[in-house]
Formats: C-alpha cells, structure tokens, sequence
C-alpha cells in the first residue's frame, strides 16, 4: 500500500512513527513543510525536514520533538560569547553538522530534494522524505511594528515562535515566495499514485498550510484518487502541542476540531477527532466530510499506531462509499 502524507514538524513526526506501527508494510512518503527554514550564521535550517528525519531515523531529542539526542553546545555557547546572531535560536553540535551538510551540497547546486534524500541515505527513516518545494519559501508573521501609529512589520516565522513564544498577535501569516514555489521532484507523483493520502496532525496554519500553499499541491491532492483522511491537532479547543492556536487566531479560524476540518474540507474524504470532541462530528458530517471520534492523543507508541489504524480504516470506509 502506497501512503502519501503530508507533514510538519514534531505532531506530525510523532504521528508517522505510529503510522510505521500500524503499517510495517506500507511505502510511506512523507511530503515535508520548508516554509519553516531559517538561515542562521550562514547555514541553512529545515527544522520540519529534520524532525521527521531525526524521529524516524532515531536521533531525535524526544523530550522536545526537535534536535539531536545527547546533544552538546559548544559551538552555541562559543557563538553567545562572540554575540553572535540568533541565540534565541539554538543549533546543538550533532544538529550543525546536518545544517553543514546540507549548505555545503546546496551551495554545490543540489537542490534541497537531492540533499534531503542523501541526509536520510544516513538516517534510514524508513519514509520517502520529500521536501514540499526545492524552492525558497518561508513563513513570516506580520506583527505590530511597536509604537502605536499601527505600523506593522514582518518577522521570520522562528523569531515569532521560538523568540516571541508566538504571544505579539500574528496579524496575517504570509507564505514568502509561495505563488512562485514549484513542487520539488516526486511531489505530485506521490500524491497522484497514493493509495491513501494522510493530513498528520500538524499544525494547519504553519505546517499543513505551506504546503497546500505551493501551486498544484492542493489540486494534485483534491484530484487524486485515493482517499483523503486528516487528523484534528486540536483536542478539546487547545491545541495537542506548540501553539497553533495563536496561528490559528490570525486567520480567523476557530480553535476547535470543526474549525480545522472546515480548513480542509474542500480535499477531505475523512477526519478523525478525538473523544472529547464526539459532538464535533455532525458539524464535520455536514460540511461533506466523514467523521470519526478516537482518542487522539499520542501518548505512546502504541496509541499513536491505534490512531494510525483508526486513519486508514477510515480510508477504507470512504473508498468504499
Ligand atoms: N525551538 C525552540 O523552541 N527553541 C530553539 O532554540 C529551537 C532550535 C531549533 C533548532 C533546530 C531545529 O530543527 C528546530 C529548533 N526548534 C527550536 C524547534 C522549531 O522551532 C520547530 O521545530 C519548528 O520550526 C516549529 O514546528
């Protein structure tokens, strides 16, 4: 069975190792958010791309769902002392060697398609990673500017997550470079020839939206075959993880398991919810969309495959329809 999914960072990354669980046989790729990148002290970050590599592959510092295991942080401290850029944003040892490899083979030519596959050559994290685009887009947030004549500017999305914890109001979320982004190599072809598409329970706004963002994404996903079947991030009106609720309020989305579906239905075959939000089911129902109530949070590897299961039996249900 092909499964196609697309995914952002930790949620996301969690969910795929429960979809291995579930389906040791399947030839999963995973189609993977860059509008997170960041270039930092001159090397090139994919924070999503590496989560889902580092989780997958093993290496992943689980008690944050970013970085390397048994990190050290020589090189950051040595930077602090220098003030260099960004401490707000801290790069490990082990991690800067990912960022080193893989600046080094963009600014060979690579496109970061080619460089996320030999970075994984090393990781085996038994997916396809594709990035969402070779090309260069990023999510900014356009936040007050301060005084109060109501100017605003842009931040990158990491000063707004990492430094400001998402709490200055997102006015708008822009995608940078979106319209003109190509899909990278592989991209639609997983998507038209997958058996099951899957929406990990990513964040909507910052992981899952980026990618619908890139022109032909959501088409390729709306005109394919095979059954579309998302997972709410949002369990009883909070968010599972990270703070998506902040993203969700600047673009006038409800923190509720029905907002995000309505986000999606217009690609959805099928949503899972979780228990606590069993009453959110009609309203998904009528929006067009099949919708099942599970328990979704992710508590370990076994719940995390039962909800993968509970995915692709809906996958089957709506096939069947
Ligand atoms: N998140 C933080 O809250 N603080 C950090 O210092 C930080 C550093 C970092 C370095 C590499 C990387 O791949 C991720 C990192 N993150 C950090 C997490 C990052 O903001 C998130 O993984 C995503 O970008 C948001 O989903």
């Amino acid at each position: 069975m092909r499964i196609t999914a697309l995914a952002g960072g930790i949620g996301g990354s969690r969910f795929l190792r429960g979809l291995l669980r579930a389906a040791p046989d399947a030839e999963v790729t995973v189609i993977g958010n860059t509008a997170d990148d960041i270039t930092l002290h001159g090397l090139h970050v994919s924070p999503d791309l590496d989560t889902v590599m580092y989780t997958l592959g093993g290496g992943i510092e689980e008690s944050q769902g970013w970085g390397r295991a048994g990190e050290t942080f020589a090189v950051a401290e040595e930077l602090g002392a220098y003030g260099a850029e960004a401490q707000w944003f801290t790069l490990g040892d082990r991690d800067l060697a990912t960022h080193l490899v893989r600046t080094q083979m963009l600014a060979a030519g690579y496109p970061l398609s080619a460089v996320t596959e030999a970075l994984c050559d090393r990781w085996q994290p038994g997916v396809r990673l594709i990035p969402m685009t070779d090309d260069r887009v990023e999510t900014h947030v356009v936040v007050a500017a301060g005084d109060d004549d109501g100017a605003e500017r842009a931040i990158h999305f990491q000063e707004w997550w990492v430094r400001l914890h998402a709490e200055v109001p997102a006015r708008r979320i822009v995608l940078v470079g979106a319209d003109q982004a190509k899909p990278a190599p592989g991209v639609l072809d997983a998507i038209a020839t997958a058996d099951v598409v899957l929406l990990p329970p990513s964040n909507p706004v910052v992981s899952i939206g980026p990618i619908l963002a890139v022109p032909g994404i959501r088409d390729a996903v709306r005109a394919t075959k095979a059954p579309k079947v998302g997972l709410s991030p949002i369990i009883g009106g909070s968010p599972v993880r990270g703070m998506a609720d902040a993203a969700l309020k600047a673009i006038g989305v409800p923190t509720t398991a029905a907002g995000v579906a309505e986000l999606f239905a217009d690609l959805l075959d099928g949503w899972l919810v979780d228990t606590v939000d069993a009453e959110a089911t009609a309203t998904v129902e009528a929006a067009g969309v099949r919708c099942v109530a599970v328990p979704l949070w992710m508590t370990g590897p076994d719940t995390t495959a039962a909800m993968a299961r509970a995915a692709l039996d809906l996958a089957e249900e709506v096939r069947a329809r």
